[in-house]
């Protein structure tokens, strides 16, 4: 846990009290100041305070004797519409931070690697942690990845933080700053919470904040508004020295990684393959590890180093993640695939695909995924989205309507059993979010791994979880 005994003196209000939040409290409390929570949900706020954990009144605050408010990166402060006690906050002229500030200022010897993105952020955050785990740098991951900021180790001077930052928390932070900041791409998401794709940009532009002398920014370009964001950090590199490295997918550039599925050729002409990791598998993951090695290259990694633990990196759970396999074919659970954008990175990484998709549809549906579809032997529709899907695919992709996951885990299985003659993948890529069967992506994936382990004559793949 953080140390957080130099902020003694003064007085918190914390606000959501889930991983966040919790261990916000936590490290506060542990370090004897002054702190009291709110929570929305009656469950969440009885659970806490059975803990020990002293509940605000959110009419009562008396804001004169707050010093900020800390906020969990889901409750909006201020688009859609700010929570209540935001709002508050916002007209008492307090300031509005997430549990990474509290690091920040906690650790101001250690440096701090911060990966956003729209997609594969967890993935490099990971795989950065693993590389320096690997080479034995003193390090720590967290932050949206799953892991609260200050339930982190401290590590001072010589420490590693890695930490995967979304839109949200990069708005929350007043003085961190990233010695290393990676944008790995940007597509449409939380337009709710940024108003438009301009601010979703500005939000996530924010990882580049008070980079000075000596920080490097890395940044992948293939998409237009990351290209235009390059555009700037170049800009910027010549007035403030900062080491700008673009990322870029199969041309060749100068100071920067060029990279293509199973390999990345530094600015140096240092060629890494790795090719046939089951745990890195497609474009979007050579792009992962361009943006991963060029981080830990600027930490101090040696090139050969970093490239052998490229090729020892286990993955993280739910996304491509092969749980069995039935003789020729290989389950994959891609359940963190919650947009179309999300599964055509799975899709494209696979051929002689069975494919598990469904949950509650978002806007535009499997329409953008057509130029996969070839991809694709047969689809196995579930929950809400199945009329919607079933439109989309009539005419171009075979699909089955099968209710639920259990069901569709079957269809699969038989029709595989049936058909399949060389290697083929049976892959759970919903392109959906989970809630209308699951309470969140990871339960259903969960599932998806009981179900394929439990087929008849299934090898178990991966991590035991
Ligand atoms: N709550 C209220 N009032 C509200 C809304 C929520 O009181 O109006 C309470 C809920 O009852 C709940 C808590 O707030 O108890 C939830 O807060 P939260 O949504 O911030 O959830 P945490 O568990 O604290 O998780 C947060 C991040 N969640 C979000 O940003 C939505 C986690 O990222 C992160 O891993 C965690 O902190 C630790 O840093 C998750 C995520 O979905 C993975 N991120 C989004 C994404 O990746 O797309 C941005």
């Amino acid at each position: 846990m953080i140390n957080l005994s130099f902020l003694q003196g003064s007085s918190y209000i914390v606000l959501g009290l889930a991983r966040s939040g919790l261990t916000t409290m936590r490290a506060l409390m542990a370090a004897g100041v002054e702190c009291v929570a709110w929570d929305d949900n009656a469950e969440t706020r009885n659970a806490a305070a059975a803990a020990g954990i002293k509940l605000a009144d959110p009419d009562r605050i008396d804001w004169s004797k707050i010093t900020a408010l800390v906020i969990s990166p889901g409750i909006p402060s201020t688009l859609p519409k700010p929570h209540a006690v935001a709002a508050a906050a916002r007209a008492a002229g307090k300031p509005i931070i997430c549990d990474i500030e509290l690091l920040a200022r906690a650790e101001p010897k250690a440096r701090f690697v911060a990966v956003t993105g729209t997609n594969g952020k967890s993935t490099t955050t990971a795989l950065i942690g693993h590389i320096l785990h690997s080479v034995g740098w003193p390090s720590q991951v967290g932050g949206n990845i799953g892991r609260g900021a200050l339930d982190l180790e401290p590590l001072g001077l010589g420490g590693v933080y890695v930490l995967e930052m979304s839109s949200y928390q990069l708005e929350l932070v007043e003085t961190f700053r990233a010695n290393v900041a990676v944008w790995l791409n940007i597509t449409p998401d939380h337009l709710d919470r940024h108003g438009d794709m301009a601010g979703y940009v500005a939000a996530k532009q924010h990882v580049f904040d008070r980079q000075a002398t000596r920080d490097c920014a890395i940044i992948g370009i293939d998409d237009k508004y990351s290209a235009e964001v390059f555009r700037w950090l170049s800009k910027r590199r010549l007035a403030e020295d900062i080491a700008v490295v673009p990322l870029a997918l199969n041309r060749v550039i100068t100071l920067g990684v060029n990279y293509r599925a199973g390999f990345l050729q530094d600015g140096e002409g240092y060629k890494v393959e790795f090719a046939d990791l089951p745990t890195l598998p497609g474009e979007h993951n050579a792009q992962n590890a361009a943006a991963a090695w060029s981080a830990v290259r600027w930490i101090g990694v040696p090139r050969e180093k970093a490239a052998a633990a490229l090729r020892t990196y286990p993955g993280l759970p739910h996304r491509q993640e092969q749980v069995a396999a039935v003789g020729n074919v290989t389950y994959v659970n891609d359940s963190k695939a919650t947009n179309a954008d999300a599964t055509a990175r799975a899709l494209s990484s696979y051929k002689d695909i069975y494919w598990i998709l469904g949950g509650q549809a978002k806007e535009g549906g499997v329409a953008p995924l057509a130029p996969h579809f070839n991809r694709v032997r047969h689809a196995f529709l579930i929950g809400e989205a199945a009329d919607l899907f079933e439109g989309q695919l009539k005419g171009k992709v075979e699909f089955t309507r099968c209710g639920d996951l259990q069901a569709a885990v079957n269809a699969a299985h038989a029709r595989t059993q049936a058909e399949a003659k060389g290697p083929a993948v049976v892959l759970l890529s919903p392109a959906c979010a989970s809630w209308d069967q699951w309470k969140s992506y990871e339960h259903r994936g969960d599932a998806f791994r009981e179900m394929a382990r439990a087929l008849p004559g299934a090898k178990v793949l991966g991590r035991a979880e």
